[in-house]
């Protein structure tokens, strides 16, 4: 126990030293600033490491104005303050402009970066970056939790859960189902501070909110009989002897014992033994299981309760261009903000559940060799991508599905995929391949394994799909 208690209070052990000294450097930047500009991307991993930032600072009492902004957006800035923080994003973009003899810079991103360490500058300019350390940004730590271990070097251990936060957002879970790299470090500091409890759980989305059947009738990574099928889900839980109700209440996978989700997990890794192919069959404990995290100051049952469901309420504020009625809640408000973060969440719900009947009802999933794809003209881009997840159950589980729409207020299509996790855990990278192919037609992409998007020229779409496609042959 004592040798754990001394690690957690390192801030990043080996191989970080260098990182650690880095820290050190951008805690005296934010102490000797006066006038502090936040530029934060706009979903929950960027929101999250805003809200660290701009607690960090009112605590420190340091004036502070924070924005949050989407990647296209950094061209058309300028430096007007004494320092510009950028976090969770900064590293893909040229920063120069901001760079100048009044106006310092300060980067907190884990994504790929198209400097090296400690380039030659005209200003004050830090850049920290795991990438730079031997670490992998996509697993080991996200933007939230970059800002954290700045809050942590002056003493904000409590800011710790908006890091874990800012990680399952950020899927940095995805592929292992646990924390790894720096962001196991963070979670020990917030399980320290009594703030989290890390469960191992089945994989199951909606944990707290959402009843067991309901939750059930959602997976979707392989069609199992029980898929978008809720009467399915109550006979099976039957079949488990497992109570649907606890007395007028519909019970959530979060009042299930230990025992109940032995024999869920058995049943279930039984049903997809018999459906997926030979090759798929070692990922399927992994596919159900996995670490959750409760934040042990929420309420339960709260969306705010499960850190994955906390993620999605985060989303929808920013996917309904209101980041800071999510910043207002992670900041501590619990009242006004609450009520209108849930008002998003329902609108956000009704617009989802209304496009995903357009496009049944035309029969939209176009099947090609490798992989499907519907044109959502009647989508709103920002949401392609949570569409495009939600309708993979309805395809073919054993295809990627490729969504595509007009960019809003802008020029292009944007094209977003998604994908079971049991074709990234076989090794296909569809956030690399993407980019590829969205190059190859003049345009540019990238994500994560298993949800990954890109933006076209106009008129490219029919190209980008047939390259796709045609990628894939012998793959899958
Ligand atoms: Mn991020």
């Amino acid at each position: 126990m004592k040798s754990q208690f001394v690690e957690n209070h390192e801030m990043v052990g080996n191989p970080g030293n260098t990182m650690n000294l880095a820290f050190s450097k951008a805690h005296e930047m934010v102490e000797k600033a006066e006038d502090i500009k936040i530029y934060s991307h706009i979903d929950c991993d960027g929101i999250s490491a805003g809200s660290i930032l701009s607690s960090m600072l009112d605590r420190l009492g340091k004036d502070h104005e924070i924005d949050f902004i989407s990647l296209d957006k950094i061209e058309d800035l300028e430096a007007c303050n004494e320092l510009t923080i950028f976090s969770d994003l900064g590293s893909g973009q040229n920063l120069d402009s901001f760079c100048t003899s009044s106006s310092k810079v300060l980067v907190l991103d884990h994504h790929p970066t198209v400097r090296k360490l400690n380039p030659p500058t005209e200003c004050e300019f830090l850049e920290l970056n795991p990438n730079f350390y031997g670490m992998d940004g996509s697993y080991e730590v996200s933007g939230g939790g970059m800002t954290y271990l700045l809050a942590k070097t002056f003493g904000f251990y409590d800011l710790s859960w908006m890091g874990i936060l800012s990680a399952v957002g950020d899927m940095q879970n995805s592929l292992t189902g646990k924390m790894q790299g720096l962001n196991q470090r963070i979670l020990a500091d917030s399980i320290q501070a009594k703030l989290i409890e890390s469960i191992n759980d089945l994989s199951i989305y909606g944990r707290q909110t959402r009843p067991l059947f309901v939750a059930l009738s959602y997976f979707g990574d392989v069609k199992l009989p029980i898929t978008n099928n809720k009467t399915e889900c109550i006979s099976l839980l039957n079949k488990l002897g497992i109570p649907t109700t606890n007395g007028k209440k519909y019970r959530s996978l979060c009042d299930l014992s230990v025992l109940e989700k032995g024999k869920l997990f058995s049943e279930l890794v039984r049903m997809l033994s018999l459906e997926v192919p030979p090759k798929y069959v070692k990922y399927i404990p992994k596919l159900i299981s996995g670490d959750s995290y409760d934040f042990l100051k929420e309420e339960k049952y709260s969306p705010l309760r499960d850190a994955s469901e906390f993620s999605t309420a985060v989303n929808a504020c920013s996917r309904h261009s209101h980041p800071e009625i999510a910043l207002k809640v992670l900041k501590g408000d619990r009242a006004l903000a609450l009520d209108e973060m849930d008002n998003l969440a329902l609108d956000h719900k009704r617009y989802l559940a209304q496009k995903m009947d357009w496009i049944q009802e035309e029969e939209r999933i176009v099947p090609m060799n490798n992989i499907q794809y519907f044109n959502g003209s009647e989508i709103e881009s920002n949401v392609i991508g949570t569409i495009a997840g939600m309708i993979l159950s309805y395809g073919d589980w054993k295809k990627p599905i490729i969504g595509f729409t007009e960019v809003k207020d802008g020029e292009g299509l944007k094209v977003s995929l998604r994908c079971s996790r049991l074709l990234a855990y076989d090794g296909i990278h569809f956030g690399n391949l993407i980019r590829e192919v969205a190059e190859k037609v003049g345009g540019s992409g990238g994500g994560h394994s298993v949800a990954c998007g890109a933006y076209i020229p106009d008129g490219s779409a029919e190209r980008f799909l047939n390259i796709f496609d045609e990628s894939l042959n012998g793959r899958l």
